[in-house]
């Protein structure tokens, strides 16, 4: 027996390697001599160390003696029965060897029991550090502690080298994790001197790398910050290696230290590092099988039947449905009823038939090329939506699935799919993002390599745009189209744009069914905890090329020669579960049968399908929306007097006294002139936008405003959020407090993005047709930073997938000088991406024209010049029987322009939307007319004022285009009958290639064959083709704008300059009296306070009131009075 002999002279000789604190370790080989010094005997002693054997067991562990005495007794007490202590101890007194298995069954070898009763583990370590340290010594104060002895350096050195190393594989474990099933960037793998093969690598370690290998069956305390232990707090150096190798460099890389939040590392750590935290249950692991039976199945049996048809499989990733479904039956047992997927082409109709379960003969039927039953242009097969709501079978619970209808451009339906997901949230009241989820499933290449990703990701986390978590899934084969990641992308992780939110990411070995489930059920439990955006990154690989057609062999030999001796995941974990006696190899063979024969089955239905229907792949049905509805009905838009009334007023008033709301001067001034506009019945454009949005919200539609900048607006013009001039965060908004019942006004400033916000509102806008949601570009310009989004979802998002969106977007558009960008918002590539047909005159004696016209373009493009025709145009959005989207080009200099203001007559309820404006001036006598302009918004503006100065008022009419698109045919027929015999010109200030006149022209063209007997044709006046946008020089910028008014009116006479210098001169010479008058005016206020102040000072020092308050000190006290002399 090996002997523990305690002497006097306070010696211990530990006869061989235990699991004792390292520095009894390192003296000598075998036996080893340490000198407990009374310090420590005193440490131990205050730590309460029991003199007398413990009662209990537990208490008696080994690890929880620390000093002589406590050792001899126990050692006396195992002497007489050695059960009597901790297995731990009987090892030690016995000399046997104690194996160090990680197996469930040999935990308790390692546990140690707590040190005090305490209730919280993380408490009851707290105490350690104190004794150790500072109790140790009590002379020592935390101002200037005296070093301890330098033994114990070298023991706390020994605990913070482990708390390192431990920190280091939490921190880059993932580094050395085993994430790839094609063992292309495998981990190196060390064999250390217990002869275990282990991951972690220098990139890991680091400085510690070489000490860990040194001192394997040292026992260690094991920190607060980690959980790898379980019930147990001190671990050998190598059962703690083992679990951190098995924990952080196995099928998981968990990326998740880079969370700022302790809270969530913790939770993470948890679910990770405690010991038996990966758990799968026979009927579990069957269940895992099965999935992964229908998601391999499913592709099979399409590259069966279809062999050269692009299906985009997922073979290689196939546990991405096993994975999904794990997501979605959680969330729902977890509360939420509506699950929004986004998703490119790969895998996507195995996700429409085993995640949606889409029929199958329906997903079929698109493999037979039927012909389309209704309208539209449809789409390839793995772009559709799809719209389900079902049984959840194991939850017993009904969930809606939404797959949103995407474009070939990666990741550009993202934002599309947090906007629908946070506008159904709002609908369902549900602001915490319980029973709404967003999942978005993305490529490697894609994810690290689109933009629009990071710009979604930054909504993460805004109060407005919020989706409370995104689950996001990555199906990472490791190849894009034939792309390396070597040469795709230059972060370690296609994940890592996700760190920026600090999300956390599961990179996850798809080979591992189990490791990536546990992934699945982490994610989707962090989002439901802390509703913040989680990544799984599954790296798997492409068994096939880019498409079934494609050979991946011409740019990916090598990877493809180990793709084609792998086996797939199904028959791997198959083998698995076979192994492991979970299921036979009949149970196998019976699960592919029945899978093979679902789909047999199917392929026999889809062959008696003759037509299918666009519709039936719709995302946003709307369902109660169209039923029972004329389409072709239009609303009114005008509304009642005191309805203006009520609106104006509220909304020139500063916020209401109780709320003792301090609002700038500036804000003040702006308020009492609107309120002066709303006495005289006149609205700017700030207040016809206002009675728009107040009157919308008072009929119970939800308006929602967002953009960069647009709660005070770009040009200031708007100022919706008023800020407390000295309290943080309190703002008001007059909007809001319109009516009791009303519907809900948003206006929310948004990040400096535009394609991933304009996106999201598109994404919003499909969510509720009652509702008005608009996007403003800070400049129109900015739009096209955002051009994919408006080419794939806004111009032919109906057309493709059948659904509709009423978005509008306002963008800010004008040439005033300020050069080539901020100049145009481009209408030109709006108005080319209209689809009605230039050469083709419509039906304008339909009694429906003007809603069919409505109907059947794409969008609506205005230029507006007047705040009424705001105000219709916006509630027009609504007042339709279907949706479309607007697209108007706001004005900048207008939003002020005197003469842009609208009486309050053009709102009420005898009003409408004006698509066009005659010349009120010239209609009377039109035979006097001699050029009839046609133009549209701000130039009128321009244009007008020079008719005025070049006295042309009666010979030049001014009629203006407010609805550019669709073409109102039947408004400019009038005019052309109108003014019969005037030259036709069409004015703008953009450039000739910009602009309108691309679209104008042969729709005027068209318009003008029609008539009979008509000779003319249409010319252009404006700037010359040019590339940019406008001129960056001031001079230029006049010259062109002198010569295209010149090319309208001619040059001015000598008569009219002479009339016009008396007018300037006039004006000027007013302004000078003016400020002539003002500065006296001042001087005399002046003279007259500086004569008070010297009047004051001659005067006696009046004598303070009986009554009134003493003046207050700084400290808030009375002064004293003065000492009497
Ligand atoms: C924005 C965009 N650029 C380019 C393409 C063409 N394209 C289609 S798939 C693909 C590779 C995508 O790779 P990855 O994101 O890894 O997805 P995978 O196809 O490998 O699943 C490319 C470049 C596209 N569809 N969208």
């Amino acid at each position: 027996m090996n002997q523990c002999r305690l002497k006097n002279t306070m010696l211990l000789r530990i006869p061989f390697r235990a699991h004792v604190p390292l520095k009894w370790l390192r003296s000598n080989n075998s036996a080893l001599q340490l000198t407990l010094t009374q310090r420590q005997l005193k440490t131990d002693s205050t730590c309460k160390a029991p003199k007398s054997p413990a009662k209990s067991k537990e208490a008696d562990s080994m690890l929880n003696g620390s000093n002589a005495i406590y050792i001899e007794g126990l050692y006396r007490k195992w002497k007489a029965n050695p059960k009597s202590v901790d297995p731990s101890w009987d090892a030690y007194f016995s000399g046997k060897p104690r194996s160090m298995s990680t197996k469930g069954s040999d935990k308790r070898k390692h546990r140690r029991p707590p040190i005090a009763p305490s209730p919280a583990r993380v408490q009851s370590r707290s105490e350690l550090p104190a004794r150790n340290i500072s109790t140790t010594n009590p002379t020592t104060s935390a101002a200037g502690a005296a070093a301890p002895p330098a033994m114990d350096w070298k023991y706390i050195d020994d605990h913070l080298t482990v708390q390192a190393i431990i920190r280091a594989y939490q921190t880059r474990g993932h580094l050395a994790a085993d994430l790839d099933p094609l063992g292309i960037v495998q981990p190196h793998g060390t064999t250390s001197v217990d002869g275990s093969k282990r991951n972690a690598t220098e990139s890991v370690l680091r400085q510690h790398y070489s000490y860990v290998f040194n001192d394997l069956n040292a026992t260690f305390k094991l920190p607060s910050s980690t959980l790898i232990g379980g019930s147990e707090q001190f671990l050998p150096l190598k059962e703690i290696l083992d679990r951190l190798e098995r924990i952080y460099c196995g099928s998981i890389g968990v990326e998740y230290m880079q969370i700022t939040s302790l809270n969530k590392t913790n939770w993470i750590r948890e679910r990770f590092e405690k010991p038996d935290a990966i758990d799968f249950s026979p009927k579990e692991k069957t269940l895992i099988l099965e999935r992964l039976t229908r998601s391999t199945g499913f592709e099979n049996f399409l590259a069966k039947k279809f062999t050269s048809e692009k299906r985009f499989g997922l073979e290689g990733c196939d546990i991405m449905i096993p994975i999904l479904k794990e997501i979605i039956d959680r969330s729902t047992s977890l509360g939420v009823e509506s699950v929004m997927i986004g998703m490119a082409h790969r895998g996507r109709l195995n996700v429409l038939a085993n995640i949606c379960r889409k029929p199958i003969a329906d997903i079929l039927g698109q493999f037979h090329g039927l012909k389309a039953a209704d309208s539209g242009s449809g789409d390839v097969k793995y772009h559709l939506g799809l719209y389900m709501e079902r049984l959840n079978r194991l939850t017993n619970k009904n969930v809606r699935i939404t797959v949103v209808a995407n474009p070939s451009h990666l990741e550009y339906v993202n934002p599309v799919v947090l906007g629908k997901a946070r506008a159904e949230m709002y609908q369902r009241g549900d602001v915490t993002g319980s029973k709404v989820l967003p999942i978005i499933i993305h490529g490697d290449a894609s994810f690290c390599g689109q933009g629009v990703v990071y710009e979604s990701l930054h909504l993460s986390d805004l109060p407005n745009y919020t989706t409370h978590g995104t689950i996001h899934v990555v199906t990472n084969n490791q190849v894009g189209f034939t792309t390396d990641p070597r040469f795709s992308r230059s972060s370690r992780y296609c994940t890592d744009v996700a760190r920026v939110v600090n999300a956390p990411i599961f990179h996850v070995n798809s080979d591992d069914p189990e490791a990536c489930i546990h992934c699945a059920r982490v994610s989707t439990d962090y989002r439901a905890k802390f509703h913040k955006d989680v990544v799984i990154d599954i790296v798997g690989y492409r068994r096939n090329g880019h498409n079934e057609a494609d050979e991946p062999m011409f740019t990916q030999p090598l990877m493809y020669q180990r793709i084609r001796k792998l086996k797939p995941c199904m028959t791997l974990y198959s083998e698995k579960l076979i192994k492991e006696g979970v299921i036979t190899v009949a149970d196998y063979k019976a699960m592919i049968a029945k899978y093979d024969k679902i789909c047999e089955d199917a392929w026999e239905e889809s062959k008696k399908l003759s037509t299918y229907k666009y519709s039936s792949w719709i995302d946003s049905p709307w369902t109660a929306f169209f039923q029972g509805r004329d389409r072709l009905k239009m609303c009114p838009t005008g509304v009642s007097l005191d309805t203006l009334k009520k609106i104006g007023e509220i909304y020139s008033s500063p916020p209401p006294k109780e709320h003792k709301f301090q609002v700038h001067k500036g804000i003040l001034r702006i308020l009492a002139l609107r309120r002066k506009l709303v006495e005289s019945k006149l609205a700017d454009w700030s207040l016809g936008e206002a009675f728009a949005f107040g009157t919308l919200v008072k009929d119970g539609v939800h308006v929602r405003l967002s953009g960069q900048d647009v709660e005070r607006g770009t040009f200031s013009h708007r100022h919706h959020v008023l800020h407390h001039q000295s309290r943080d965060k309190v703002r008001y908004n007059s909007i809001e407090h319109l009516y009791p019942d009303q519907a809900d006004y948003n206006v929310s400033n948004s990040s400096l993005s535009e394609c991933a916000v304009l996106g999201f509102e598109h994404g919003y806008s499909m969510a509720n047709p009652n509702s008005v949601v608009i996007w403003e570009g800070q400049f129109g310009d900015f739009c096209n930073t955002a051009q994919c989004i408006i080419d794939t979802f806004i111009a032919s998002g109906e057309t493709k997938w059948v659904r509709q969106s009423g978005i509008v977007m306002l963008l800010p558009h004008s040439l005033e000088g300020m050069g080539p960008e901020h100049s145009s918002g481009r209408i030109e590539r709006f108005l080319q991406l209209s689809d009605d047909d230039p050469d083709v005159f419509p039906d304008t004696c339909d009694s429906d024209f003007v809603a069919r016209q409505l109907m059947e373009i794409n969008w609506i493009v205005t230029n507006l010049s007047t705040p009424a025709n705001l105000f219709h145009a916006l509630r027009r959005q609504v007042a339709m029987g279907f949706r479309k989207p607007l697209i108007n080009f706001s004005p900048k200099s207008l939003l002020r322009h005197p003469l842009a203001r609208s009486s309050f007559r053009d709102f009420n309820e005898c009003s409408e939307f004006k698509r066009i404006i005659p010349d009120a001036k010239t209609a009377n006598k039109p035979d006097c007319v001699t050029k009839l302009v046609f133009c549209t918004g701000k130039v009128y503006y321009d244009l007008f004022k020079e008719r005025e100065d070049h006295e042309q008022d009666e010979t030049v009419a001014l009629v203006r285009i407010e609805q550019v698109c669709p073409f109102p045919y039947d408004l400019i027929m009038k005019e052309l009958e109108l003014y019969k015999s005037a030259e036709l010109l069409w004015v703008q200030e953009e450039h000739k290639n910009q602009g309108c006149w691309s679209y104008v022209q042969p729709r005027f063209d068209t318009a003008l064959i029609k008539r009979e007997n008509e000779t003319r044709c249409i010319s252009y006046v404006g700037r010359l083709p040019n590339s940019a946008p406008a001129t960056g020089n001031k001079v230029q910028f006049k010259t062109e704008y002198k010569a295209f008014i010149t090319d309208v009116f001619g040059e001015m006479t000598e008569a009219n300059k002479q009339r016009l210098e008396r007018i300037v001169k006039a004006q000027q010479a007013k302004a000078k009296a003016a400020t002539k008058a003002g500065n006296e005016a001042l001087d005399a206020a002046k003279k007259r306070s500086e004569h008070s102040l010297k009047e004051k000072a001659k005067a006696p020092k009046a004598a303070p009131k009986k009554d009134a308050a003493p003046p207050k000190g700084a400290d808030g006290k009375s002064p004293q009075e003065p000492k009497k002399k």
